[in-house]
């Protein structure tokens, strides 16, 4: 469904961007997924062992739609994640170590042990660290792009994403309508995970579907099907397109659940069983998973694989960054982090300094 300035009659599956999700980009997007969710799996395990500090928000259930806006940005892009993004990241380029790192206040991370755990970044690489959760990282896209603009480049994509508690925020309006005005290049996906904390849709906006709000702004809204990785890929992968052809700002509404608390302190009892028995509740990874295994994308000995290979890492990883020092306070100059602190930890080699 698409509603919005720039709708067109026939809707967002037979526009002339309609990219096909690819066999590649499907199994890619699933490996990520599953990379995601181990390593949410054991730093939920570290916290409860009092081994992180700080809070510890996780994506279980939000894979497939952050996956699918990372996937599709690329070099040169920007993107703004959020706390229920790791799946995003990492295929935008966070590597499992990286995260482990920030997560455990390793001095040897891109963050050098002092910020934490979501709010990681490198600038340099158009990867912005999260200010908030609710509505602020709109418009540094917005800024990075009109940067962009004012410098001459062009071709570049800007993605964030928000929960639909975030979309009633002041900062939210304020970004969506300066990417409306300047017809940005942005694509901003809507988890509505149907809970802000603890706080209902009911309560939380009167409107009957966010997906109305695109037209507000003037900018094209597109919906998705929030925990299956196909329509995902295909809807996300189309908005993406068409923004990076010119068409300017996209809102993608998708509904899910989110399958843990707001955070690791929260039990999240307030969702009620039947909406977790319902078709929102079905967990984007066991669908990923049965879909690539029907459509003989993915085998079951691969599956398996798979499973053993992320999960060996993981450990490895988490065993590895424990022994690693924290930012020693008398040594460390505690001013902010340039772009040239990002670079030294590229993710790119040729750009390392
Ligand atoms: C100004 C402000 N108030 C409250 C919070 C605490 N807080 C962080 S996220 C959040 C709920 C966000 O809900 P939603 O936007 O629906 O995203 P979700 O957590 O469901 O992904 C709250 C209340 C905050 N970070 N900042």
């Amino acid at each position: 469904m698409t509603l919005g300035k720039a709708s067109d009659s026939d809707g967002p599956r037979a526009t002339k961007h309609s990219p096909e999700v690819t066999r590649e980009n499907a199994r890619r997007a699933y490996r990520i997924m599953l990379e995601a969710r181990i390593l949410e799996e054991k730093l939920a395990v570290l916290y409860r062992s009092g081994k992180i500090v700080g809070g510890v928000f996780l994506g279980r259930g939000q894979e497939a739609l952050s996956v699918s806006l990372g996937i599709h940005l690329r070099r040169g892009d920007v993107y703004a994640p959020l706390i229920r993004d790791q799946a995003g990241r990492m295929a935008f380029g966070d590597t499992i170590l990286d995260t482990m790192r920030t997560y455990l206040g390793s001095s040897l991370g891109s963050m050098r042990g002092r910020d934490g755990n979501i709010h990681r970044g490198r600038p340099s690489e158009g990867y912005h660290a999260m200010i908030s959760h609710l509505g602020a990282m709109v418009s540094t896209v917005c800024g990075g792009l009109m940067a962009k603009r004012f410098r001459g480049e062009t071709g570049a994509v800007g993605g964030t994403c928000i929960g639909e508690g975030g979309t009633s925020t002041g900062s939210f309006h304020e970004g969506m309508n300066l990417a409306g005005v300047e017809k940005l290049p942005i694509v901003v996906v809507v988890a509505n995970n149907q809970f802000s904390y603890s706080t209902p849709n009911d309560r939380q906006f009167a409107c009957n579907d966010l997906l109305v709000r695109a037209e507000g702004y003037g900018v094209r809204g597109r919906r998705a099907v929030g925990n299956d990785l196909m329509d995902c890929l295909s809807v996300i992968g189309e908005a993406v397109s068409a923004a990076r052809s010119g068409e300017g700002p996209q809102l993608v509404v998708a509904d899910l659940l989110r399958l843990v608390g707001h955070g690791e302190h929260d039990d999240a009892s307030y969702i009620p069983a039947a909406m977790k028995e319902s078709s929102l509740g079905g967990d984007c990874l066991d669908l990923a998973r049965t879909t690539l295994l029907e459509k003989g994308w993915l085998t079951g000995e691969e599956a398996a694989d798979w499973q053993k290979i992320v999960e060996k890492e993981v450990e490895e990883t988490s065993s590895k960054v424990l022994r690693e020092p924290s930012p020693d306070p008398s040594e460390e100059d505690w001013n902010a982090f340039s772009c040239l602190d990002s670079q030294q930890n590229s993710r790119y080699p040729e750009e390392r300094q």
